[in-house]
């Protein structure tokens, strides 16, 4: 049994991981941060969503612990992008789900090209020493961009999945979290907070890169 520790504040997260991670339940144990004892909020001050992520997961790498993370965000068309990397805090600091949502609303108020994407980055942060990693999925930039955070040398994976929607014109649905209500999913014809957690794990960025995820940690010698 090799542990992980899922370096998130977001509990609707560790619920996703939780049943997207499933399948490796008899080889990984998926620890928090507060089980390894980090304690507060990591300053996510990356400029994509792979330094965000690697940012994140580094936390525990920093202290030995194999790190995973995710940095995940919309990303509207007509908006040039936003609200990108700044998902989560698009109307300001600690602000709602609500807050982020009704700004998004005012932001496209009249827009006719109301596509966007969901896009998810999950990476492992990987400190030398606790796993062997086959070279090719290493990636270089992002390893040595981690390993100058860790203060140690350490390999980072990293996988990108993605989920194409249009951002609806009024809230619909209550599952999920964050921008679901306002991202309608076309082929279903419903927004991912009108679809449960199997539904919306089918077919969302998350849903994606975590196969991908999955895909990868097979690979590795566990
Ligand atoms: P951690 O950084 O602690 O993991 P977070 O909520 O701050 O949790 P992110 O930095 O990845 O997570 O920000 C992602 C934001 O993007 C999140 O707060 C939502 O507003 C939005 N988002 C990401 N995935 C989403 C999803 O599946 N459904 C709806 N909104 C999502």
């Amino acid at each position: 049994m090799i542990d992980f520790v899922l370096a998130t504040g977001n509990r609707n997260k560790v619920a996703e991981y939780s049943e997207l991670l499933s399948p490796l339940a008899d080889k990984v144990r998926i620890l928090s941060l507060k089980d390894v004892g980090v304690t507060g909020d990591v300053v996510e001050d990356g400029d994509t969503f792979e330094e965000n992520s690697v940012i994140k997961s580094s936390v525990p790498a920093a202290l030995g612990y194999i790190g995973v993370a995710d940095d995940s965000g919309l990303t509207v068309d007509a908006l040039d992008g936003a609200p990108g990397i700044y998902s989560a805090r698009y109307a300001g600091e600690n602000v709602t789900y609500r807050d982020n949502n009704e700004k998004l609303l005012r932001e496209l108020e009249g827009v006719k090209d109301r596509g966007a994407k969901f896009v998810c980055v999950i990476s492992i942060t990987i400190p030398d020493g606790t796993l062997e990693v086959p070279e090719e999925l290493v990636d270089r930039p992002l390893s040595a961009f981690a390993s100058k955070r860790c203060g140690r040398s350490v390999r980072v994976i990293a996988v990108r999945g993605e989920c194409p929607g249009v951002i609806t014109e009024e809230l619909r649905g209550r599952e999920g979290f964050g921008y679901d209500p306002l991202f309608l999913y076309e082929p279903s014809g419903v927004t991912f907070a009108e679809m449960s957690h199997e539904e919306k794990n089918a077919v969302s960025h998350r849903g994606a890169a975590a196969r991908a995820f999955l895909e990868i940690i097979k690979k590795l010698h566990l």
